[in-house]
């Protein structure tokens, strides 16, 4: 069983596999180490990563990218409906309020939601693996933002479900990049810990972590981040200038028109990048619309100009990282910068003048999220052997519970706070005469605020009488940083006449264990320090019993639409290597037309009749043109059975042919005895 690591980017992604040796990132089809996170569908099959983005200019209407933005949203949410805006595709509100996107495929309209995409994504970089390292691949961590709320980590559970993928682990992208940092180091000492700051600044987003890494050991300190702060708003940057000039300068309105808009926007991505090595780069752009071949130019200094409010929001979230790590400037080690958004200079100039220092660029900017998954897979799998490391992890955003009918007003209480390590599980006891509901709220570090992420029904509860219950729930975050709960069971009547809710919670954790809903592997050791007594269920006291959990966001309906979408799933695959194969097979018939064609007229020419020459060149020249013509797109049965067909006619004279070539090896064999 291979152990593999992805890091899926808005832009990217990356696969790294652990191997007895090391960490290797794996080479796609291209050759490449990064594959475009692009699914496009074309006519008949669709075409994914590389194949995906070179149609992506083609067919934008097809071709879904930066789908990792879409996962686990609501379409009504401000700031999908902007990044909708800037998307080519076809999109609409679910009952739900998800994101449906729509497209035209196999001659049928589609609707498909983001995790199934996410889901194709997924699926193409494990075949791409398997590929690869010649061995299934199953068994994965997956890098995510630390941003993500806990239906966005779910969608990428299902996604990964409907690949065939069982992650380990999604772990935050810098706790990644951390453990790769970390793991390899010895020159940390044992009295003293040293603190580094990672900054990622990707395509869409940017995220700053600082973490605390001691001999074998590492731990977060704090996250922060700023979702809508990438590379592209840089592009975007340069968009608008162009727009504009072009307006002006050439009256076209590229606003109007989606392809224009779409290769403006790469072409300012790759002047971007120019801009990145030299002081000034030219744009040129042949028939942008209304048939005008475009030109502009801009120097480095004016795009940093224009850039100037972009690079002070770099600043946001290192200032609020330090700040909520509790450090003070002066005990920072160093400061580490990955993600190839931070190639831009100004953005390294801009840090320098923050941190007091010039941050370093030690680790792969690329490659680092995902050779650290790699990693983190080895230490969760049972495959490889590695050293013990600890990596404790630290939450980034607050989870609390709110009983049912308590009134909205009330401050729910806060049971898991935000840079509380993970996973960890807790202990809540609630007296109760009945069926209950918890309702579950995320408070995150952005102006939406808190938001529901859970709403779990709790019972029937068999209470004799009309007594209250004690009821004690297990919950957890869990590997993943989503909350769970683990079981819920009921203890014995009590005759407790309060009929205040009252909820306590009691750190009563099970030796180090922590459930996860994907693996339940190895744990990784990270438990508060607080350990108490083994399970009490496990003691088996006769008047305990379990009490039905079940969950409303997450009815079973879900299950049922994850398991019809991963049947979508392989019947789609299935579809993209019928095409290919049939692809090959009309390949194979026309080289075996200009193949013959040339035996007949050399190596054969003395072996066949002019009248068998003249039938097999007519039925070469039929079928060459049937190709170009009517046959041009049959089924692989077709073009196999026209191939047997020529066959038939030249196999007699391949025979006769290689009857005489034995002959003559023979008789040259003799001669020289
Ligand atoms: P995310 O982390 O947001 O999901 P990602 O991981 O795919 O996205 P990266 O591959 O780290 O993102 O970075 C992609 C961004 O880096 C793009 O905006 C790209 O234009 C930009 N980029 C790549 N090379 C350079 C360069 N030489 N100079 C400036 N920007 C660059
Ligand atoms: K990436
Ligand atoms: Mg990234």
């Amino acid at each position: 069983m291979s152990v593999v690591g992805f890091d899926i980017g808005n832009e990217n992604c990356v696969i790294a596999a652990a191997r007895q040796g090391g960490i290797d990132v794996l080479l796609n089809d291209e050759s490449k180490r990064e594959t475009p996170a692009v699914v496009s569908f074309g006519e008949k099959q669709r075409f994914l990563g590389s194949a995906g983005a070179a149609s992506a200019t083609m067919n934008p209407k097809s071709t879904i990218s930066q789908v990792k933005r879409l996962i686990g949203s609501k379409y009504k949410d401000e700031n999908v409906q902007k990044d909708l805006r800037l998307l080519p595709f076809e999109t609409s509100m679910s009952p739900d309020g998800d994101i449906l996107i729509h497209l035209q495929y196999l001659n049928e309209r589609w609707t498909f939601t983001p995790v199934q995409i996410l889901g194709m994504l997924l699926a193409h970089l494990k075949q791409m693996a398997e590929k690869n390292l010649e061995s299934p691949v199953v068994d994965c961590v997956i890098g995510i933002p630390s941003y993500f709320t806990g239906f966005q980590r779910r969608g990428y559970l299902d996604a990964a479900f409907i690949a065939g993928l069982r992650p380990l682990r999604l772990m935050h992208d810098c706790t990644a990049i951390a453990l790769g940092y970390g793991m390899y180091k010895t020159e940390f000492s044992n009295s003293e810990p040293t603190n580094v700051v990672f900054v990622d600044i990707g395509h869409c987003d940017t995220q700053v972590t600082v973490a605390d890494f001691e001999q074998g050991q590492m731990k977060i300190l704090s996250h922060s981040f700023d979702q809508h702060l990438g590379g592209r708003d840089f592009d975007e940057v340069l968009f608008k200038y162009f727009a504009a000039q072009f307006k002006e300068q050439y009256n076209i309105d590229v606003y109007s028109n989606t392809r224009a808009s779409i290769r403006l926007r790469a072409s300012c991505e790759k002047l971007k990048k120019v801009l990145s090595a030299n002081a000034e780069a030219p744009l040129s752009i042949e028939c942008l619309m209304d048939e005008k071949d475009v030109k502009g130019f801009i120097t480095r200094h004016e795009f940093e100009n224009l850039s100037v409010e972009l690079l002070e929001r770099v600043t946001f979230p290192c200032r609020k990282a330090v700040n909520d790590s509790g450090l003070t400037y002066d005990k920072i080690y160093s400061i580490e910068l990955v993600g190839s958004g931070s190639r831009i200079p100004a953005i390294m100039r801009k840090l320098t003048s923050l941190f007091g220092k010039e941050p370093r660029r030690t680790l792969n900017a690329s490659e680092c999220v995902a050779r650290g998954c790699a990693l983190q897979c080895a230490m969760l799998s049972p495959t490889l052997r590695v050293r013990d490391y600890e990596v404790q992890d630290s939450l980034p955003f607050s989870i609390g519970v709110l009983l049912d009918e308590s009134n909205n007003n009330t401050h729910p209480n806060c049971l898991f706070p935000k840079g509380s390590p993970f996973p960890s599980d807790k202990m809540l006891t609630y007296h109760r005469s009945n069926t209950f509901y918890l309702k579950v709220l995320c408070k995150m570090d952005i102006p939406a605020g808190i938001s529901p992420i859970g709403y779990f029904m709790i019972g029937p509860l068999q209470t004799s009488g009309d007594g209250k219950a004690k009821v004690k729930v297990k919950v957890c975050i869990n590997i993943h940083g989503n909350f769970q709960i683990e079981y819920a069971s009921l203890l014995e009547d009590s005759h407790s006449s309060s009929n205040n809710a009252h909820l306590h919670s009691e750190k009563m954790v099970a030796n180090s264990h922590t459930s996860t809903d994907a693996a339940d592997h190895k744990s990784v050791d990270t438990s508060p320090s607080t350990t108490y007594h083994a399970d009490e269920r496990r003691k088996g006291r006769a008047w305990r019993q379990n009490v039905e959990v079940s969950e409303n966001f997450y009815a079973t309906t879900k299950r049922d639409k994850l398991r019809e979408a991963q049947e979508t799933e392989q019947k789609l695959a299935w579809q993209d290597i019928k095409v290919e194969q049939t692809k090959e097979k009309r390949n194979t018939l026309e080289s075996f037309v200009y193949d013959a064609r040339s035996k007949i007229l050399s190596s054969y020419r003395s072996f066949a009749t002019n009248s068998e020459k003249d039938g097999i060149s007519k039925s070469l020249q039929e079928t060459e043109e049937w190709l170009y013509e009517d046959g041009d797109d049959e089924t692989e049965e077709v073009y196999t059975g026209k191939l047997e067909d020529l066959r038939k006619l030249l196999d007699p004279i391949e025979n006769r042919y290689k009857d005489e070539k034995a002959r003559a090896q023979a008789i040259r064999a003799l001669q020289t005895c």
